[in-house]
């Protein structure tokens, strides 16, 4: 009941509001009492009468289904629906006809290119003298190698490169090579390594062998032979009259001093970009090209997957023996790294065509047994 006795309230709005769209008159705060609900106090101030009035309930002011329903039929309204409605699927479907013509049209990626073993794998080192000994005399070995096939393969490895276990005075800790051919006993025997590979292979893992083409040990038959300049060894090997009672040029080894060392009983000079004891083979001469691609073939008949090229850019020194190296700036002593090789005893582009060969030797095998590439890498 009004505090005057007058009409209730409907919905918030009063009774004579008709004429005002509902959604046009001010709503009410919740609270907020209708002006119906107010009267002057004696001194002006403002009261409300509370008596017979919920002020706690909120009050509705929305829209009643009537005039909802007379709204939501007006021709206009109805129209506009139908045209948004309309509007909203011609643009979906033009951006679905959008993004098909950019499928359809749009430049293709390359397909996925399959990698190969040698891509792919964790190529693992192998030092053999200080990695497994098997024997017990404190060396290690390639039986020794054998037994960790299957934690290596566990942490993740799939290749192995194993640093040389070729026959070798060990002058060098076996890159002085005195057989190409041979396992160093003290490495264990041919027979040992046939098992490593077959042991490895078994868990599909692929052996990589380090290959040391420059030189050999100047214990290896061919060296003796070229000492004796037997036929067909003569020039295996770099040598050299020497000029002025001293060697042939100035030319400094890699390891420090002459790379030039006097053989007395040939009484010439050989030439080694290592230790006296790691005479560099001539690869100007053809038969040392085919020596060392039979040992390529010799390995990889046997199954190794690949090698590692060791000391690549030395394979090759400049024929003109009066070339000198040029002295790097800054520099005042005699060592080999005082000097720019390039083009003199490092980086000749002939190494590329022995590289070529034994890419080809690898072609051969490759295609004798499928797609199973063989490597050949310098690190
Ligand atoms: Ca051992
Ligand atoms: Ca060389």
């Amino acid at each position: 009941m009004g505090a005057d006795g007058g009409e209730p309230l409907q919905n918030g709005a009063g009774a004579d509001d008709e004429s005002m769209p509902p959604n046009e008159a001010r709503a009410l705060t919740a609270g907020e009492k209708p002006p119906e609900l107010m009267e002057k106090t004696a001194n002006g101030e403002t009261e409300v009468d509370v008596e017979g009035v919920d002020s706690g309930a909120p009050e509705f002011c929305g829209l009643t289904k009537e005039e909802l329903m007379r709204y939501a039929n007006d021709p206009f309204w109805v129209r506009l629906r139908w045209v948004l409605l309309a509007v909203f699927w011609l643009i979906w479907l033009a951006m679905l006809v959008v993004a098909v013509v950019i499928v359809v049209l749009g430049p293709k990626c390359a397909p996925v290119q399959k990698l190969d073993w040698w891509q792919k794998d964790t190529i693992y080192q192998i030092y053999p003298r200080s990695f497994s000994d098997d024997s017990g005399d404190g060396v290690g070995d390639v039986a020794g190698i054998r037994t960790k096939l299957d934690y290596l393969k566990d942490l993740g490895v799939r290749s192995l490169w194993l640093s040389p276990i070729y026959k070798s005075p060990m002058r060098d800790f076996g890159y002085d090579i005195s057989d190409f051919r041979a396992v160093d006993p003290l490495f264990g025997t041919m027979e040992d390594f046939d098992g490593l590979l077959a042991d490895a292979k078994e868990r599909d893992m692929h052996l990589i062998m380090d290959f040391v083409p420059n030189h050999s040990s100047d214990q290896h038959d061919w060296f003796q032979r070229s000492v004796r300049r037997e036929d067909n060894y003569t020039d295996f090997y770099i040598w050299a009259d020497g000029v002025g009672g001293g060697p042939p040029n100035g030319w400094q080894s890699v390891f420090g001093g002459s790379a030039w060392t006097y053989n007395a009983a040939r009484g010439q000079y050989y030439y080694h970009q290592f230790l006296p004891q790691q005479p560099d083979l001539n690869f100007r001469n053809p038969n040392v090209v085919k020596e060392m691609d039979d040992v390529i073939r010799f390995w990889l008949d046997k199954g190794v997957d690949g090698f590692r090229l060791d000391a690549l850019k030395h394979l090759f020194e400049t024929e003109d023996l009066t070339a000198t190296e040029p002295r790097l700036p800054n520099t005042t002593d005699s060592d080999w790294g005082a000097f720019n090789h390039t083009g003199v005893t490092t980086d000749l582009p002939e190494t590329f065509d022995v590289l070529s060969g034994w890419r080809s030797i690898c072609q051969e095998f490759e295609d004798k047994d499928g797609e199973h590439r063989r490597v050949t890498r310098g690190w």
